[in-house]
């Protein structure tokens, strides 16, 4: 039931099919999205998500079922008896919920871990036939000179030498892509930020890291080869980049949306301002609260494109 046809479009316009960039899987009877415990030999995905518009990841399974929960009442599609499951609750990898046309999908912590997600998601989203596609990482992140609960609307994915690409090793060589996001999808999400006003909104560089300890210059690991002086030239000159915030999925998202022709944004709030500590201190409610603002406004950007529809 592997669905033919796609690939010969061009990646590009994101009113197009989803597609992908592997010329292997048209020609396979059978693909196994083993991460997600779904095959298109089992299920018949063009009728379970032929209709995805938007798709929000985010690290936490717990997190994106509750804001499964805010979509749908966002949406007016809390009905009584309506019921969002985990669409793969066959496996405890990644969970995924869709309210709508609202797609939401947990990735985990780190490169590797939101990759083999998007490898799987971009491939259901084809075999679905989808069209119109969206992606919204929404996430938590360190902020640089920003108050904490800012959010960050990210303009430009930079790795850890604040270079605008991602780096892979494929086949023992260096492959290197490029972690272009969509400016217009920046602008329409502040504008969305602009309407809500009840948060502090910044439209800004984003850093993505290999680890959250040294790979992001804290002194509160198990290791640490520098002095606090190393960390804060080093967090300055980040923020000379432009680097407003610092997390660890944006860089193999934005490649990977880039390559497939996907529209992608990135939603993060800061937990704290990485030039006055380390540790993540705040009262449990008021990390809670800020985790909320990046979903608010993200809902509010699929109310109002639907609205518009
Ligand atoms: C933000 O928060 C997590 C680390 O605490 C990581 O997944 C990220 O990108
Ligand atoms: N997530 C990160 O990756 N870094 C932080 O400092 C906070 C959240």
């Amino acid at each position: 039931m592997a669905s033919p046809g796609a690939e010969t479009k061009k990646p590009g316009n994101h009113n197009d099919f989803v597609q992908l960039c592997n010329p292997h899987v048209a020609a396979m009877k059978e693909d196994v999205l083993y991460h997600f415990s779904l095959s298109t030999g089992t299920h018949d995905f063009p009728t379970m998500f032929g209709d995805v518009k938007f798709v929000c990841v985010g690290g936490s399974p717990s997190r994106m079922k509750a804001f499964s929960k805010y979509v749908a009442v966002e949406l007016g599609l809390d009905h009584p008896g309506a019921d969002y499951p985990n669409i793969c609750e066959g496996t405890d990898r990644y969970a995924i919920y869709k309210v709508g046309p609202v797609l939401l999908v947990s990735h985990g912590m780190g490169i590797p871990s939101i990759a083999i997600m998007l490898h799987e998601l971009i491939k259901l989203l084809y075999h679905a036939r989808c069209s119109g596609v969206t992606l919204i990482r929404i996430g938590t992140s360190g902020g640089i000179g920003l108050e904490p609960g800012s959010v960050v609307i990210t303009r430009q994915v930079m790795d850890a030498c604040f270079k605008q690409e991602f780096e892979q090793i494929v086949l023992g060589k260096r492959v290197v892509r490029n972690t272009h996001l969509d400016e217009r999808l920046v602008q329409e999400l502040v504008r969305c930020s602009t309407d809500l006003g009840d948060f502090p909104t910044v439209v800004g560089n984003t850093m993505c890291t290999l680890d959250f300890y040294e790979g992001q210059g804290r002194l509160d690991g198990a290791l640490c080869s520098y002095s606090e002086k190393d960390k804060q030239e080093y967090l300055r000159a980040a923020y000379e980049a432009g680097i407003r915030n610092i997390e660890m999925e944006s860089s193999v998202f934005a490649a990977i949306c880039n390559a497939c022709g996907l529209r992608a944004a990135v939603v993060c709030v800061t937990l704290l301002n990485r030039l006055e500590g380390d540790q993540i201190s705040s009262p449990h409610e008021v990390l809670a609260e800020y985790q909320k603002r990046p979903q608010r406004l993200v809902a509010h950007f699929i109310k109002k494109c639907l609205a518009a529809a």
